[in-house]
């Protein structure tokens, strides 16, 4: 039976394994590739460098840890037999990345018990803004740190004085009910931030440079480190009604604050 190593020792894995997927990225921006294929829309791309740095993350996991389970963004879910598992964006703002747009990263977070994020405890996790020069980590009951300098709780404002992130899905449907939600928001908040990377969305939540944040659809793996690094800055990531984040929504931020934007959207209609 492994023995799961301790998440200081997991945090510095996931940070290792980032930072390599992000010198890789930074090598490709000149071309990033070009588009290998399209997903649920003619407009939710995946570059060459999506599945370039997957595929490198891929292989180190199966170097380092070969009994974790992986869940990626381009290639799946493989079941391990460790009781940990992977969950890793490879580039998380994709779009972004295609038209040279800084706010891209490389998320990887290390999970046990299941690869559901309803029912799985995150125990490390890191999201490397490569081209922005800024590294989120966080570990299990350690800590939420950015560029190595400890991240803890904040005041958060009322809702008509928060700077709140979202972000859109891919398709027409998606972009309509969306649209029509963030118009209802607006006007109840200090401004609207749409950066397109869910993962950096999430740490700015933790760091302090966004008050809160809201999307519906988001992927296990756009939100597993980001997430740890939000909760264990001493914020709150929830879903529409309180209980954990899904991809019918994931709301960060402060505890008051969240449970202020949680009411705001379901009287919108979300
Ligand atoms: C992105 C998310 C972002 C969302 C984008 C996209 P990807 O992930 O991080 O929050 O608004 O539509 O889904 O596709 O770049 O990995």
């Amino acid at each position: 039976m492994s023995t799961i190593p301790d998440p200081a020792e997991l945090l510095a894995l996931c940070e290792d394994l980032a930072r390599t997927a992000g010198e890789h990225a930074r090598a490709r921006t000149a071309d990033h590739g070009g588009v290998a294929r399209t997903k649920s829309s003619a407009v939710d791309v995946v570059t060459a460098v999506d599945e370039e740095v997957e595929a490198l993350l891929r292989a180190r996991l199966a170097e380092l840890r070969p009994d974790d389970g992986v869940l990626g963004e381009e290639e799946g879910s493989v079941a391990g037999t460790s009781g940990l598992t992977w969950v890793v964006d490879p580039i998380d703002g994709t779009v972004n990345f295609l038209y040279g747009i800084p706010s891209y990263s490389i998320s990887v977070a290390v999970v046990s018990g299941s690869a559901d994020p309803l029912t799985w405890t995150a125990e490390a996790g890191c999201v490397h803004a490569v081209a922005l020069g800024t590294t989120w980590t966080a570990a299990r009951g350690l800590g939420a740190w950015r560029d190595g300098e400890r991240l803890g709780p904040r005041p958060a404002p009322p809702l008509a004085r928060a700077l709140v992130g979202t972000g859109f899905g891919y398709t027409v449907e998606e972009r309509t009910l969306e649209g029509a939600l963030v118009a209802q928001i607006l006007p109840q908040v200090r401004d609207i931030r749409r950066l397109g990377s869910a993962a950096i969305d999430l740490c700015l939540v933790a760091d302090g440079r966004l008050d809160a944040y809201y999307e519906i659809g988001l992927n296990p793996w756009d939100m597993a480190a980001g997430s740890l690094v939000v909760s264990e800055a001493g914020g709150a990531v929830q879903g529409l009604t309180g209980g954990p984040a899904s991809p019918a929504m994931t709301i960060a931020g402060g505890y008051d604050l969240v449970e202020e934007l949680a009411a705001a959207l379901r009287a919108a209609g979300a």
